[in-house]
């Protein structure tokens, strides 16, 4: 059984009713947008012939994803976080507001109020004994190349399993999460140990749907990065460490070119004593190059609800209220 109703003037006008089209309140944006997604939504079911069994399937789908708090981990994985970010890579060519270096995703684990450090510290808490030593170090400049002294270098990171303090409860709070407020030299450097891939929970509704694509879910060891200054473009990046076998497989296409950077061994006496570490470590330098702007809206991060900026409400919404 194959039928065709889509462009009937009963479907038609179904879409435009569900819409709200015809009442005063509520937003015209959300109308227009709704009215879109909804037709693409109809018009697939009757392209495919979808049956009512798929389109049930695709609702526990989604109610498994929103009990895990997952959409903002398929998110990634379906493109959407890059393609956001293809979008401001346009706005910003087409606006001249060249010469920094690249963005790349958030990706859903930033956890808001990590511990500030001026210039230097340590990320690790000392109890993930698996962790090779990380010297992570750098710059930030501006487009002319004059140091930027006072910037504020947020870095958050996985640790040798692969995985994210507040969301991983084994790990201590804020651990592999600093703040860096730049030196008079616009220079940062912690002490961390190198973070390990991250890959989806293989049971999670998300690697379900990665898996009917035939795809893994897996990232390669990565850094993430906010990097802000009064004047400045702010800007969120990440960078990959050269090697692991996903740097150019990231399931959440995070990676780029010029954010590809090679973790180098040190087991240099002197250099160990210099960085008042313990033995061998890895060294990780990323300088970064901050676009100047006027535009107060371009200095800070887009907003997004994010983890302890927002209580996140686990209870049901599903409890119903008495009609008025
Ligand atoms: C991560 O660590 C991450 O950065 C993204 C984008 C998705 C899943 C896990
Ligand atoms: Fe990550």
């Amino acid at each position: 059984m194959t039928v065709k109703i889509f462009d009937t003037p009963e479907v038609q006008n179904f879409l435009n009713t569900i819409a709200g089209f015809d009442q005063e309140g509520g937003s015209d944006r959300a109308k227009q947008i709704l009215h879109r997604i909804l037709s693409d939504l109809f018009r697939t079911i009757d392209d495919y012939d979808i049956t009512p069994e798929e389109y049930w399937s695709a609702v526990s789908v989604l109610n498994a994803l929103g009990q895990g708090t997952q959409f903002g981990l398929l998110s990634p994985g379906l493109g959407f976080d890059h393609f956001l970010d293809m979008r401001m890579d346009a706005a910003d060519a087409e606006a001249k507001r060249t010469g920094g270096t690249p963005r790349t995703i958030e990706g859903p684990l930033y956890v808001a109020g990590a511990p500030e450090v001026q210039g230097t510290g340590r990320m690790d808490d000392g109890s993930d004994t698996d962790g090779e030593t990380m010297w992570l170090n750098g710059q930030v400049r501006d487009t002319q190349g004059n140091p930027v002294a006072g910037a504020k270098v947020e870095v958050w990171h996985a640790n040798s399993k692969g995985g994210y303090s507040f969301f991983d409860p084994t790990q201590s709070e804020y651990n592999l999460r600093r703040t860096i407020i730049t030196d008079s030299d616009g220079r940062y450097a912690v002490r961390s140990i190198i973070p390990s891939g991250y890959g989806c929970p293989p049971d999670s509704p998300t690697q379900e749907v990665l898996n009917l694509l035939g795809r893994h879910g897996e990232r390669p060891a990565h850094i993430h990065y906010f990097i802000s200054a009064p004047g400045h473009q702010h800007l969120t990046t990440q960078i990959n460490l050269a090697g692991d076998p996903y740097t150019f497989d990231d399931f959440a296409f995070a990676t780029r070119e010029e954010l590809v950077i090679p973790a180098n061994r040190i087991d240099d006496a002197g250099e160990i004593a210099r960085r008042e570490l313990d033995g061998p470590f890895s060294e990780v330098v990323f300088d970064i190059v901050l676009a100047k702007t006027d535009e107060a809206a371009l200095q800070n991060r887009h907003a997004r609800p994010r983890a302890k900026e927002r209580e996140q409400d686990q209870a049901s919404q599903l409890a119903g209220t008495a009609r008025v």
